[in-house]
C-alpha cells in the first residue's frame, strides 16, 4: 500500500483551492483508504487530501477514542450549509502544523452536505468536536489553516518555528 507523506506548512500546496470530485470510483476509494492509513499513522483525527498533495475535495476522519473500535468517516465534496450563531473555542492542532496548538473560535454547530464512501448523498448536523473538525477540514479544501484564524503575532511565531525546523531538516539531509 502506498504510504502517503503529509505536507507541513509553510508550503504553497496547502494554499491551493481543492477541486470538486466528479465520481466516487474505485480510484477515489483507494485514495481515501490510503489517506486513512496516513492519518492513523500520524495519530490525527482528520485529514484533507491536499495535506498529502492531492487537490481534491476529500476528507477522512475518525473521532473514536483509543479504547474504542475504529470509526472511519469519509466526506467527499463537503459543503457547510448552515452554521450556528453560537461560537465555541477549541484548542486545535493540525498534522500540517506539527507540535503547535492554539485556541480557535468557530461556530459551535454546523450542517454539512457531502457524498459518502459509496458516493451516496448525505446531510448531517454536527456539534462538539465533530463540528470543529469538519470546519477545520473544509478550511483545508479552501487553502485555509487554523493558524489563519488566530492572532497575527501567534501565527508569525508558529510559522517562524516551522521554517526553522524545515531548515534544520534540510541541513540533516545534506550531512
Ligand atoms: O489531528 C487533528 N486534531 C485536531 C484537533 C483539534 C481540532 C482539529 C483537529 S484536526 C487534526 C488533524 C488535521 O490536521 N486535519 O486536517
Ligand atoms: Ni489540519
Amino acid at each position: 500500500m502506498a504510504k502517503l507523506k503529509i505536507i507541513c506548512a509553510p508550503d504553497d500546496r496547502l494554499r491551493e483551492i481543492s477541486e470538486p470530485v466528479e465520481n466516487v470510483d474505485k480510484a477515489l476509494q483507494k485514495l481515501m483508504d490510503d489517506m486513512l492509513q496516513a492519518m492513523y499513522g500520524a495519530y490525527g483525527l482528520g485529514l484533507a487530501a491536499i495535506q498529502v498533495g492531492v487537490p481534491k475535495r476529500v476528507v477522512v476522519m475518525d473521532l473514536s477514542g483509543e479504547e474504542e473500535p475504529a470509526a472511519p468517516q469519509y466526506y467527499v465534496n463537503p459543503e457547510i450549509t448552515w452554521t450556528s450563531d453560537e461560537q465555541n473555542t477549541f484548542k486545535e492542532g493540525c498534522l500540517s502544523v506539527p507540535e503547535n496548538f492554539a485556541e480557535v473560535d468557530r461556530p459551535e454547530k454546523c450542517r454539512v452536505k457531502f457524498l459518502d464512501y459509496n458516493g451516496k448523498a448525505q446531510e448531517i448536523e454536527a456539534d462538539g468536536m465533530l463540528a470543529t473538525c469538519i470546519q477545520h477540514e473544509v478550511d483545508h479544501l479552501n487553502g485555509i489553516l487554523f493558524i489563519d484564524r488566530i492572532s497575527k503575532l501567534k501565527r508569525k511565531m508558529i510559522l517562524k518555528k516551522l521554517t526553522k525546523a524545515q531548515r534544520e531538516e534540510l541541513k540533516g539531509h545534506a550531512l
